[in-house]
């Protein structure tokens, strides 16, 4: 992949200083002179007096210096998101034999982020799946149903182990790194893949503060904060894990770890890549603090009502759900964010309720105000169901969270064109009582 030096530490794009609107661009103020490891190490050792060059070396040393794109999605200014094709990141890793697929997929938004052509991308490999965010599930879902589930589709039918990590409280980390830790002893190099806003960034950085690098990778709700290849070397990772598998060797319970880090084995990198961009996805029609209306960023809450034959409701201002035809009243059970505002009316009421999308009162959120709006792809039909109580059913709103109902009904949910979705028969993920 070449050296990475020149790269920016928050994104992966090539640091440039053409294109102020790009990825990459580093105002002149902010640019440094590229120094090796083992000229700073000269000039801390060095007993001669500091030139000034040396004095400025010193004290840029520890700065993490990002481009101007990252700067501003880490203070929340950054709302453009480039969709652009990012296929061809992968042309380099799909040409290579071996190495390792992490692919991370996001529970919220769990078929929207499944990657059913991955082998495309990155060609035949093996691969482990990473149910990412666990620390959002509501306490209702099993998750062993969740990875059954996950382990029955076409693409992970080879993944070699399928398990929930929260990159956000750490759960789930160890078992990914003792499966990155053998393929470094393989001699082999590992990939984070996945669609955009999954959480490998947020991963990779997980494994950043395990050997103590600062340089973290930005993150956000958004889609395409990452543009390149970031990575981390096995000669930093291999001890951490060593010491992350030390702390979990209970005390009593005395483990003895072989020391098999092996000075002389070649360098191998854990890659986070850009987010395979899934256009299905809701999340790249929002921005920032419209996702904050919806996406969930604590536990996710059950919220329970009923509706009756030609009653309607709203989640937020993009997902519509039209009960067309129902005998008895239908418990809906939606799972989503305490933030998730929903709306609920008559069928007659439609009209009068879809001109209130995106208005300013908080009620018909987002999109979040009425010029938006003209720009926001209009609610479409994304589908017409006819549940019957026989086989369980979730339905997913891409990256908002899902919803079932209990009994025989029609139903039709119309969302932003008519994307983002996702049926899924013969699951209901819940704790058996
Ligand atoms: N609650 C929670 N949020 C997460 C987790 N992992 C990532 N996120 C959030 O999800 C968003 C996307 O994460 P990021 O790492 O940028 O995704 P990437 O596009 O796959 O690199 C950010 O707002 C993260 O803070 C997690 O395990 N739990
Ligand atoms: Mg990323």
């Amino acid at each position: 992949m070449g050296s990475l030096s020149s790269h920016c530490p928050g994104c992966g794009a090539l640091f440039q200083q053409e294109f102020p609107q790009q990825a990459g661009y580093l105002p002149p103020m902010q640019r440094r002179e590229e120094v090796t490891e083992e000229e700073i190490k000269r000039i801390q050792e060095s007993k001669d007096p500091l030139t000034p060059r040396e004095v400025k070396i010193l004290l840029q040393k520890d700065k993490v210096i990002v481009c101007k794109r990252c700067h501003s999605f880490k203070s929340g200014l950054e709302r453009s998101v480039s969709l652009k094709s990012n296929r061809i990141q992968f042309k380099e890793v799909k040409q290579r034999n071996g190495g390792l697929i992490v692919l991370v997929l996001d529970l919220v938004d769990l078929p929207g982020s499944m990657i059913h052509d991955l082998s495309d991308y990155v060609g035949i490999k093996d691969m482990i799946v990473v149910l990412n965010k666990a620390d959002l599930m509501p306490s209702q879902i099993d998750m062993s149903k969740v990875i059954s589930y996950v382990g029955s589709q076409a693409f992970t039918q080879h993944a070699l182990d399928i398990f929930p990590m929260s990159a956000k409280d750490g759960s789930g980390l160890s078992t990914l790194a003792s499966h990155l830790a053998k393929r470094f002893h393989q001699n082999e190099d590992c990939y984070l893949v996945g669609a955009a806003s999954s959480g490998k960034s947020t991963i990779l950085n997980q494994l950043k503060h395990l050997i103590g690098d600062k340089r973290l990778a930005t993150t956000s709700r958004q889609g395409g904060t990452t543009v390149g290849m970031i990575r981390i070397s096995s000669k930093q990772l291999l001890p951490a894990i060593r010491r992350l598998e030390d702390e979990e060797a209970s005390g009593d319970e005395v483990k003895e770890i072989a020391d098999d880090t092996n000075p002389l084995a070649p360098e191998r990198y854990l890659y986070d890549t850009a987010g395979i961009i899934q256009t299905h996805q809701l999340l790249h029609l929002f921005g920032e603090k419209e996702l904050s209306y919806f996406s969930p960023s604590t536990k996710m809450i059950v919220t329970k009502f009923y509706r009756r034959q030609a009653e309607v409701f709203y989640l937020g201002g993009f997902c519509k759900v039209m009960l067309k035809h129902a005998n008895a009243p239908i418990q809906f059970r939606i799972y989503s964010s305490n933030k998730l505002k929903i709306h609920k009316g008559r069928l007659a009421k439609v009209p009068y309720l879809d001109t209130q999308i995106g208005i300013n009162n908080q009620t018909l959120y987002p999109p979040i105000n009425s010029k938006r709006k003209t720009a926001f792809p209009k609610l479409k039909l994304a589908g017409k169901i006819s549940y019957s109580s026989n086989q369980p059913a979730v339905f997913y709103v891409s990256g908002a969270g899902w919803f079932t109902v209990d009994r025989f009904c029609h139903f039709e949910v119309h969302t932003p064109d008519g994307l983002g979705f996702f049926p899924v028969y013969g699951h209901n993920f819940l704790k058996s009582a």
